[in-house]
């Protein structure tokens, strides 16, 4: 039972807040037998059933039955995470941050036929596609969330759900690096994008060095006057904990490259949006953190970071933007077996030479005009169907496509 019949069926709802702070409802089946004064008892969903003639709130949601631990689907073959299925996402998609970027961004579709209105879904998760067209061509934009792993779900699952070759245009925010990127700029990995991962084995190994530091110390009583410092009692133990020399605390991988067919689609149309002067293609970084693995310095926390940035663009002079998703796309798309073309692209938000921040207010126009190009390219790429045996698949399934 969906939620709506469930409220028909189970009678008022409030609106409170879970034990993380979230909102959820609760629904108040009270026995008109009963008098109002007794406070509800809470139940959950599964226990609903079972419950005696007496107030119950009910907890949860209605979640449905999921077969198959190594790739979750519903019975409608719904994925786990994203709760879409065939023929409700187009093989080209606009992959980007947030939920609202995604709503301002649907304005662009074309607009829809009286009594059709554009798909949208939001799953459980808060992922939200909405499906229609562009320019005729049917495509779909998502909202990906936040960092690397929301990334994997959104290619797994919608790669899960499509056949035949995919296209996938990722518009984020990010901070310019160097010049000549800078603020409110088209940032595009054209040139790929490598990945920084903060290294917590440097802090476990750190400490394991300075405990045994101190206890060698304070071991030796006499070392002053034997002779022994500091110095040579740590590179001791760092020998004992070997490895610990040389490590440092933030990784990062060698470049994965982006689809240049689409890389050039996107540069030309988002010069022909807002001038070539604003947009600037060079080599994207992912990290693990908007803070720390950016380079981003605070009193707070032991990061050691303060080289970070200086380091990334002494060791790639090519780099010009730094966010948290498009490695992962990159990557997945070079593991794809040559099903998906992807490429990102990103509005610097911030100027990590000059500390610079945008006004807020710029963002949504600049949004517009990324997204503009994004769907120009996307709607432009040529991209291989399904093939003869997946096209019969789709026939005998009788997949509904939600843009038809
Ligand atoms: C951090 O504020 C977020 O902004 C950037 C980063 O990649 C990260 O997701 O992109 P989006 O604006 O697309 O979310
Ligand atoms: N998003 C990021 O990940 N980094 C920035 O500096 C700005 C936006």
């Amino acid at each position: 039972m969906y939620l709506s019949e469930h409220k028909k069926a189970m009678g008022p709802t409030s609106a409170c807040s879970d034990i993380l702070g979230g909102r959820i409802r609760v629904n108040l089946v009270v026995s008109p037998s009963r008098s109002a004064h007794r406070r509800p008892r809470l139940v959950t969903r599964a226990q609903v059933d079972k419950a005696e003639d007496h107030a119950v709130a009910v907890i949860g949601r209605h979640k449905p039955v999921y077969k198959n631990a190594n790739f979750p689907t519903d019975a409608e073959g719904r994925t786990y995470h994203l709760g879409t299925k065939e023929g409700e996402v187009a093989s080209r998609i606009l992959s980007v941050g947030s939920v609202s970027r995604a709503q301002l961004l649907s304005n662009l579709l074309d607009p829809p036929t009286p009594g059709r209105p554009l798909f949208q879904r939001t799953s459980s998760r808060g992922f939200l596609t909405i499906t229609g067209r562009y320019e005729g061509v049917p495509v779909s934009i998502v909202s990906t969330h936040m960092g690397q792993p929301n990334m994997d779900f959104v290619v797994r699952e919608n790669r899960a759900v499509i056949r035949g070759q995919m296209a996938i245009v990722r518009l984020g925010t990010c901070g310019a690096v160097q010049r000549p990127a800078k603020l409110g700029d088209l940032l595009i990995a054209a040139h790929g994008s490598i990945a920084i991962r903060r290294d917590p084995d440097y802090w476990t190994l750190l400490d394991g060095h300075e405990s045994l530091l101190h206890k060698r110390n304070g071991a030796s009583s006499n070392g002053a006057a034997n002779g022994t410092t500091a110095a040579t009692n740590g590179s001791s133990a760092a020998a004992l904990y070997g490895g610990f020399t040389g490590r440092k605390p933030y990784v990062t991988s060698l470049p994965v490259t982006a689809n240049q067919q689409l890389a050039a689609l996107l540069a030309a149309e988002a010069a022909r949006v807002v001038g070539p002067d604003r947009v600037v293609e060079g080599l994207n970084a992912s990290a693990d953190s908007f803070y720390s693995s950016q380079g981003r310095t605070g009193s707070d926390f032991d990061d050691r970071n303060e080289g970070l940035l200086a380091d990334l663009v002494a060791a790639h002079p090519d780099l010009v933007s730094l966010e948290m998703e498009t490695f992962q796309l990159l990557d997945l798309a070079r593991c794809s077996k040559g099903s998906i073309k992807a490429i990102g692209m990103c509005v610097a938000l911030a100027e990590r030479y000059s500390n610079a921040f945008l006004e807020y207010h710029k963002l949504e126009e600049l949004e517009i005009s990324g997204g503009t190009a994004a769907l120009r390219a996307l709607v432009r790429v040529p991209l291989d169907g399904p093939s003869e045996a997946e096209a019969d698949v789709l026939k005998e399934r009788q997949v509904q496509y939600v843009w038809t």
